[in-house]
């Protein structure tokens, strides 16, 4: 495969560390930006000027006692790979995507296939509020504010058949929209999976929104999957299908380099990357780093889903 860009996942963590400084200058200019100079930014001010409605949830038990990730950082510190690989080009870039109308084709083993208004597969007036930690996969995370629904809630509506033992998802990919298309970093649309047992998992959340609003674009409006174990790249952005399947799924980082991604990528400490530790983590904004915790600390409500699983080789 042509790579003519580096990756977020080539970067070591050195430089990873150095752009979680970066992102705390780069928000105060964003911010100046938007007092003076508002003229050099012009594609920065089209994705502040989508104004993104307000959305009411009920909390839950899906809590956090700490600190949330400042709202400048989660929606200016992006991995969304369509709008350009570096940390800020989805901030900069995802203006370009039409998040309404959305529809999501469903289709494979279930019994109530078709192509899907989002209103009429994610129950608007039943939104939940739930704060989750997210850590990708090159060592920072986050702490987010998410709005959606559990992805069972929306599978249970579309009725898995019998021999459904995986769900599918991608993400829309069109050149019109996203500039990134033009590079063949991945295998366009990028695609993610999960066993459909996880996908019960009442942890794994349709997003719809963060911080009390709609979805940013760069943040995969106007829906994106969050698992919370799992390593970031998993939580698939702007679904446009949803497909169940009796054989496990292809994803796109496991087709680009499977020794390093594989299907499962739970978060584990004691699993490193090929090329970096995974024993600890940079909180965004923060300064040193954290221990990272098994299954991101979630191990209480998934580790069952792996009971005697070989995590070494299913990583
Ligand atoms: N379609 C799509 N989904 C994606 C990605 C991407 O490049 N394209 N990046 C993933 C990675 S690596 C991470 S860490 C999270 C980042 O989500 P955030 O930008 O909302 O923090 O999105 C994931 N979902
Ligand atoms: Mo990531």
């Amino acid at each position: 495969m042509l790579i003519k860009h580096k990756k977020g996942w080539q970067e070591t963590e050195n430089s990873v560390t150095d752009e979680s400084v970066y992102i705390n200058r780069r928000t105060v200019m964003a911010g100046a930006a938007a007092l003076g100079a508002a003229a050099v930014v012009p594609s920065a001010l089209a994705q502040r000027d989508r104004v993104l409605a307000p959305l009411a949830a009920r909390p839950t038990g899906y809590n956090s006692n700490e600190s949330l990730t400042p709202e400048a950082a989660v929606t200016q510190y992006n991995n969304y790979y369509e709008f350009g690989t570096g940390k800020g080009d989805p901030f900069q870039n995802a203006w370009q995507l039409q998040p309404k109308p959305w529809s999501i084709v469903v289709d494979g083993l279930v019994d109530k296939a078709g192509t899907y208004a989002l209103e009429d597969l994610i129950d608007f007036n039943a939104l939940e509020d739930r704060i989750y930690r997210l850590r990708c996969v090159e060592a920072w995370s986050m702490v987010v504010p998410w709005i959606g629904v559990s992805l069972a809630s929306v599978l249970k509506k579309i009725e898995p058949q019998s021999g459904a033992k995986y769900v599918r998802f991608e993400t829309l990919a069109d050149r019109a929209q996203m500039p990134g298309l033009r590079w063949p970093v991945l295998d366009w649309p990028y695609t993610e999976g999960l066993r459909l047992d996880e996908a019960m998992n009442d942890l794994t959340l349709l997003a719809v929104g963060l911080y009390g609003k709609e979805i940013p674009n760069q943040n995969g409006a106007p829906v994106r999957l969050v698992v919370p174990w799992k390593y970031g790249f998993k939580s698939i952005k702007s679904i446009v299908r949803i497909t169940l399947t009796d054989t496990q799924p292809d994803t796109s980082w496991n087709i680009s380099a499977p020794r390093e991604y594989g299907f499962y990528s739970n978060v584990n400490p004691d699993v490193d990357h090929p090329r970096w530790s995974q024993k600890r983590e940079r909180r965004i904004g923060e300064f040193g780093r954290r221990e990272t915790l098994k299954f991101n600390g979630y191990g209480e409500m998934v580790a069952d889903l792996y009971a005697g699983m070989d995590l070494r080789a299913n990583y």
